[in-house]
């Protein structure tokens, strides 16, 4: 057994990568200083019950480099935000008019197996898909993003993904920030790959497969360098990663607190207040940042926690091997992520935090009927890095469309005992909302006391699970890694609840 050490050891050796280092860009394409941040289009369905989307190909200069071919939705980039009652249905379309399939899932929405829009549910090139979606959860920041066996990893990379809002309309009650681009801003982080022409690129190499792609460049928004204005009071950040592999350790610069008042599937009870929040890939994290003295700040982050290059490997102490998540974020390695500059002319239209936020802590009360074992295997040794057969699967079984790997009864409360191999391993599961009950035998992090879709898996995660909604054989829910080159190398599961 070749532990997690000299495994990373290994493959920077081994491959002569280096650190999965986030600078910036060295060609003389980037442009200088930094540009206001713009907000995605927002679409908001809760008055029309309707989403229409459509896949698009397009041309982007990201920061003054020459063009890079994308895609996006209704947009050459990126999709437009999505706002989306929490209860009752709604009609989504999407078209494709890109030369491939692609697919459209609804991460984190809890609905049946039929309209979750999986690996099993293509959109041909030319066609059109038309589901209704039966809402009915909590508001949170969920988003969506194509998830096509083998190809979600380029696919979303090239821009196919954006946020959804599920709201109750009662944000402005609870004594939230709601003004979208002006108090309540929408952040995706990306962290993408530049040539020395400033054209995005897609090039995995083996190190890439294993560890997952990271970029040279982070795009907020699809943005180079930007930075926003903000008025003088309390902020809010609706926080998605859509990185396909990179960990963000976010902290503010002057060392103010980060209040989470959400994680992937709803409210807290209160604000938490927190120095780091860590987002792996497909979290997301709603906080509130307190500009009300004035000064500006920037959201920055640590360097990637799940490589050689990150700077935990080095200085963790022996035993396990296992870095600890929740690091402090040392300012002089950190890297900004989003300046903001506060408008003291501009008073925020909330001034102190709110004490309660009508949300809740994850709590599964129904007693469990069923017990599963998962562990997120990544190959080793020779074959490995040969690129021999499978270097991912769950349990042993490599993703394979025309096998069912677990089979849930509808209704039923679940414990999943998740273990990651080798990395850290975000771990997703369709179709339901869980709660986290402990992380490597202890206590939860903080930051996952909420309701989560995904649990970034640093050994071992307990999860508890309620499934409500069906999905036969034909149409399977999924659980996976959402490292996406983990994913489509084969860290992927499918079930069924009925
Ligand atoms: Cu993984």
């Amino acid at each position: 057994m070749i532990d997690r050490r000299r495994f990373i050891a290994g493959l920077g050796a081994g491959l002569g990568a280096g650190a999965a280092a986030l600078t910036a860009p060295t060609g003389l394409w980037a442009q200088s200083g930094r540009f206001p941040l713009v907000m995605p289009p927002l679409l908001d369905a809760t008055e029309t019950g309707r989403i229409d989307l459509t896949a698009i190909a397009g041309k982007v200069r990201f920061g003054g480099g020459d063009e890079s071919d994308t895609w996006g939705f209704n947009r050459p980039f990126l999709g437009p935000t999505l706002r989306v009652n929490n209860k009752g249905e709604t009609a989504a379309t999407v078209k494709n008019t890109l030369p491939e399939e692609v697919s459209v899932h609804w991460h984190g929405l809890i609905i049946p197996g039929d309209v979750d829009g999986g690996p099993h549910q293509p959109i041909a090139p030319g066609e059109t898909w038309a589901p209704v979606l039966p809402v009915d959860q909590r508001p949170a920041t969920l988003w969506y993003h194509s998830h096509i066996h083998g190809k979600t990893a380029p696919q979303v990379y090239k821009g196919l993904a954006g946020v959804m809002q599920l709201t109750d309309g009662l944000d402005k009650d609870r004594g939230l920030p709601t003004e979208y681009g002006v108090d309540d801003l929408t952040l995706v982080l990306q962290d993408r790959r530049f040539d020395s022409r400033g054209r995005m690129v897609y090039d995995p190499a083996m190190r890439d497969a294993m560890m997952g792609f990271s970029g040279n460049v982070l795009l907020v928004n699809g943005q180079y360098q930007p930075f926003t204005t903000v008025p003088r009071g309390i902020v809010r950040l609706r926080i998605l990663n859509g990185s396909n592999a990179r960990i963000y350790s976010l902290a503010m610069d002057d060392g103010r607190d980060l209040h989470l008042i959400g994680t992937d599937s709803g409210l807290l009870d209160r604000p938490m207040a927190l120095k780091t929040v860590v987002v792996a890939p497909a979290e997301r994290v709603e906080l509130l940042v307190d500009f009300g003295t004035g000064g500006n700040a920037t959201l920055v982050s640590a360097p990637e926690i799940n490589s050689e290059g990150g700077g935990m490997m080095g200085g963790m102490n022996g035993g396990s091997g296992r870095p600890p998540i929740d690091q402090p974020v040392d300012p002089a390695t950190a890297f900004p992520v989003l300046p903001f500059s506060v408008d003291e002319s501009r008073p925020a239209f909330i001034d102190r935090l709110p004490d309660t936020l009508g949300g809740e802590l994850a709590s599964v009360t129904t007693p469990v009927d069923v017990t599963r074992h998962l562990t997120l295997d990544m190959r080793m040794g020779p074959s490995m890095m040969l690129g021999g057969g499978n270097r991912f699967s769950i349990s042993g079984e490599p993703f394979d469309m025309g096998v069912i790997n677990q089979s849930v009864k509808l209704g039923a409360t679940e414990r999943w005992l998740v273990t990651g191999q080798m990395l850290m391993h975000p771990f997703h599961v369709h179709g339901c909302a869980f709660q986290v009950v402990a992380e490597n035998g202890g206590p939860v992090r903080p930051q996952n006391l909420g309701w989560k879709d995904t649990v970034l898996v640093n050994g071992d995660a307990e999860i508890l699970v309620r499934f409500d909604r069906p999905a036969a054989r034909d149409i399977p829910f999924m659980y996976h890694c959402h490292i996406l080159e983990h994913e489509d190398g084969g860290m992927m599961g499918q079930f069924t609840v009925g």
